[in-house]
């Protein structure tokens, strides 16, 4: 328990506090729009709630006093899966509601005030494998493929998806794409359940659940976790693979080659510049930082930041935040931006110029950029052929400088962890141009998720016989691309019913 969340405080509640008036500090601007919490009263107390509540909305949190469904966090204390679970389906009543909120211990919330944000959601915060509860899984009706499916951002399998993405990432770090991509696929399944799995009858008829990944899921029913995964977690060479892959410009085969050599730290690896890319360099130099989430607030202050550049260089252009974050994702590990301008052929090497404007005010801690290099439909073919996430467009991936907002824009609480005093917070940002002729194509490709986007161009490919990719859609047969000005253009084309990008977090 964090200093910050006293258990028990002395004395009767006082009338504000019973009323859910914020005792102590005063409310900050909200800070994490779309996260809007609901602390639950049993166990915790009257007072505790008003005061933790006050707490968090000091640290820039949306609290509700009264339960609804906009509600998108529900912490409780000292409740088991079960009793949460029983809890909610009494609140919600007997129709349910097709969104649940996500129900997390205590230890979500105080680690959260800890940081003065919200912290990733792990396993170990959920309440969410209820012992036994109504199923609500109707298994038979869900699609093969993630893109004819709905995955909201939140869901009631973290426990299980927590479990197989891990073996899913332990397996592309031995490069057994298969295996990993066996391990996503049955994942991205249960992320789109609309309600928890909790008896091995459920997966029966559920796509893409081998025997392997059904093990998992009953060592997790059973056990609570899985030792299979476990092993994988504690073992050296998991690690070190995933802090190597962490850095900015590392993938799994530099990773694997410098295990290999016996580097295992970022220290080894700071004994041996010789061997580091100029990427890698930044990508080192930058660890702390490009390794903390980049949250809502700081992604959009880099949007203005990038949309003042761009206008003083390209008025009438317009930028478009892609990736996670048009998912409707809180954080992120970088801000992905699509730039286009109404008048085809003016977009035409405006980067550089973006960038030089961006350099000029000290803002830009590492830069690469590309030119287009697209050609015509030729190229649309050989590329969207090979079935690669890779685009030919102008592109900038790049580490930023955010600088810290003026002071007004976080008061302090008076209460728990300050947090540290920096000038700034070094940010990962990708930014990618594209002509307007191309624009659907690029948002669709750059919106993600990279297992949606995937099994989109394998829907494309393998029941309707065309090319997808970041540029087009390609018929090989009549030779000619079908054009499009939306996204519901190319899903239409693909007969496909439209999924908004908050349903697209397969
Ligand atoms: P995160 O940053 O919040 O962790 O997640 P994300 O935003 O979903 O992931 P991302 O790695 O930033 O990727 C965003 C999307 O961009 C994803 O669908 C994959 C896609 N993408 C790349 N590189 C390239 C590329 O070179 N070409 C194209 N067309 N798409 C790419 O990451
Ligand atoms: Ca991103
Ligand atoms: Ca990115």
């Amino acid at each position: 328990m964090a200093s910050g969340v006293p258990r028990r405080r002395r004395g009767p509640g006082r009338a504000e506090e019973a009323a859910g008036g914020a005792p102590g500090p005063a409310p900050a601007p909200l800070r994490f729009p779309g996260l809007i919490l609901y602390l639950a009263e049993r166990r915790l107390g009257r007072s505790r709630r008003a005061f933790l509540t006050g707490l968090a909305r000091a640290k820039g949190f949306r609290v509700d006093q009264a339960y609804s469904p906009e509600v998108t966090h529900v912490v409780m204390e000292g409740c088991s899966a079960a009793e949460a679970s029983s809890w909610l389906d009494r609140v919600l009543g007997p129709s349910g509601a097709p969104q649940r909120p996500l129900l997390l211990d205590i230890s979500w919330f105080t680690e959260s005030m800890g940081r003065g944000e919200p912290v990733p959601v792990e396993g170990r915060h959920c309440l969410g494998v209820p012992l036994a509860t109504k199923s609500q899984v109707d298994s038979a009706s869900l699609p093969t493929y993630a893109c004819q499916r709905h995955t909201p951002l939140d869901h009631h399998n973290l426990c299980f998806t927590e479990a197989l993405e891990t073996l899913a990432e332990a397996a592309g770090f031995e490069e057994s794409q298969g295996r990993s991509l066996s391990f996503r696929r049955a994942a991205s399944v249960l992320r789109a359940l609309p309600g928890p799995i909790t008896s091995m009858s459920q997966l029966q008829g559920l796509p893409h659940f081998g025997d392997h990944s059904s093990r998992i899921v009953q060592e997790v029913l059973e056990h609570g976790v899985s030792r299979e995964v476990e092993r994988v977690k504690q073992s050296e060479r998991y690690q070190t693979m995933k802090l190597f892959t962490q850095i900015f410009g590392v993938g799994v085969k530099t990773a694997d080659r410098w295990y290999r050599e016996g580097l295992w730290t970022l220290d080894d690896l700071q004994g041996q510049t010789r061997k580091l890319s100029r990427q890698q360099e930044a990508g080192i130099r930058h660890f702390e930082d490009l390794s903390t989430p980049v949250w809502r607030h700081e992604a959009d202050a880099i949007q203005r930041i990038v949309e003042e550049a761009v206008w003083q260089v390209l008025p009438g252009a317009t930028v478009t935040m892609t990736g996670g974050f048009r998912r409707g994702k809180l954080q992120g590990h970088d801000v992905d931006f699509l730039i286009t301008h109404p008048v085809e052929g003016q977009e035409a090497g405006l980067l550089p110029k973006v960038m030089g404007h961006l350099e000029s005010q000290g803002l830009v801690r590492y830069q690469h950029t590309r030119n287009n290099h697209y050609q015509d439909t030729k190229d649309l073919d050989h590329m969207a052929s090979r079935n690669t996430c890779m685009d030919a467009y102008e592109s900038c991936f790049s580490i930023l400088w955010l600088p810290k907002p003026s002071p007004s824009f976080y008061q302090k609480s008076g209460e728990g962890p300050k947090e540290p005093i920096r000038d700034g917070k070094a940010v990962r940002v990708d930014l990618v141009v594209a002509p307007i002729s191309q624009f659907a194509f690029a948002l669709l490709g750059w919106t993600g998720s990279q297992h949606f986007e995937r099994e989109l161009r394998r829907f494309s490919r393998a029941e309707k016989k065309l090319l997808l990719n970041s540029h087009g859609l390609y018929d090989p047969e009549k030779k000619e691309s079908l054009p499009a000005t939306s996204e519901e253009d190319i899903f239409s084309h693909l007969g496909l019913q439209y999924i908004t990008p908050e349903q697209r977090n397969a």
